[in-house]
């Protein structure tokens, strides 16, 4: 029996204030610019756009010094507990939630929502990172102070107390409901903290050597149709060459194939359960193609396939 489809939140935060650069903020607009909503909803989809959530904005040109590790905790923090609400509401209406950023410190909120919901429930879950970075660093080891190099920390406990107790429950995740995928550009303490935990990496390398089937098979392993699977989508995940339109370009990603074959196979597995796509800078775009790209593969994850026949 085919699993009914649920209907889709789409939930803007235009936030920068955990960014390096401003410009996230423009991200949720571009991305309806782009058609996501009509492109869900040629697909069958029910996709409800709920709007922008609002809170409060940063003065980046300010040139504000990180202050006990981070830059702009307070406001990072506010956005987090609204994205958390919303998320929170869109799971327990039965939506799956879509959580269009802003920049990837969103993900805390969204995933600690998600998190909450999960154990509710004895759902088992698994988040899928897709970034160039791996979001480890905490106040002590980050090199920036910027609160989007450091979500994941956040959601295993280490980080403040605004961002890691946003859902009661704290940490939000153990480190084996977590993988990283895409990673190349790792600091070296953050290195030392993703190992120490042992959390699952499947870095470029891994990639390029084993290729993105067996890649995605070993991520998958052991996600059925009963796991609620949350993708926390970071569009510098993808090579700078075919996503120009983000803050922190990495060379050496994926290519427009090879993730949307990771697309297909998330969708393929049946499990899909929330979304985050995050990072977009328009600023940084060229004619909106980032965005483009963004919903291009947003259909692929929900189902659009390159398949001829049905297998
Ligand atoms: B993103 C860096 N590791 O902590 C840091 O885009 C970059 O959400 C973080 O993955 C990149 O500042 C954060 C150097
Ligand atoms: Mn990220
Ligand atoms: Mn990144
Ligand atoms: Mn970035």
């Amino acid at each position: 029996m085919p699993t009914p489809r649920p209907s889709i939140a789409l939930i803007g935060a235009p936030s920068d204030a955990g960014a390096n650069l401003p410009g996230t903020s423009l991200g949720p607009d571009a991305l309806r610019i782009a058609g996501i909503a009509p492109a869900l909803r040629a697909r069958g989809l029910h996709a409800i756009d709920q709007g922008n959530l609002s809170g409060p904005g940063v003065d980046h040109h300010a040139g504000h010094a990180p202050q006990q590790g981070f830059r702009h905790l307070a406001e990072v923090a506010q956005w987090n507990a609204a994205v958390c609400g919303a998320v929170a509401e869109a799971l327990a209406a039965g939506h799956l939630p879509l959580l269009l950023g802003g920049d990837h410190s969103l993900a805390v909120g969204s995933i600690s929502a998600v998190a909450r919901h999960c154990r509710q429930r004895g759902q088992r879950l698994k988040v899928l990172w897709l970034d160039a970075h791996a979001d480890a660093n905490t106040p002590a080891t980050s090199p920036s102070g910027n609160l989007h190099g450091m979500p994941v920390a956040c959601l295993l406990g280490h980080g403040p107390q605004g961002l890691t107790h946003l859902a009661e429950h704290s940490p939000a995740l153990v480190p084996a409901q977590l993988a990283l995928l895409g990673v190349r550009s790792v600091d070296a303490a953050e290195k030392r903290f993703v190992n120490a935990l042992g959390i699952e990496v499947y870095d470029m390398r891994y990639i390029d050597e084993v290729g993105m089937r067996a890649t995605m098979a070993q991520a998958l392993y052991g996600v059925d149709r009963h796991t609620h699977l949350h993708v926390s989508f970071d569009l510098d995940c993808l090579d700078p060459t075919v996503a120009p339109g983000v803050g922190t370009p990495v060379r050496g990603g994926p290519t427009y194939r090879e993730i949307q074959l990771c697309m297909e196979i998330l969708a393929d597995c049946g499990a899909l359960g929330s979304v985050d796509v995050v990072e977009l800078n328009p600023t940084r775009d060229v004619r909106n193609q980032s965005a483009e790209l963004a919903v291009d593969l947003l259909e692929s994850l929900f189902g659009k396939s390159t398949l001829m026949r049905a297998r």
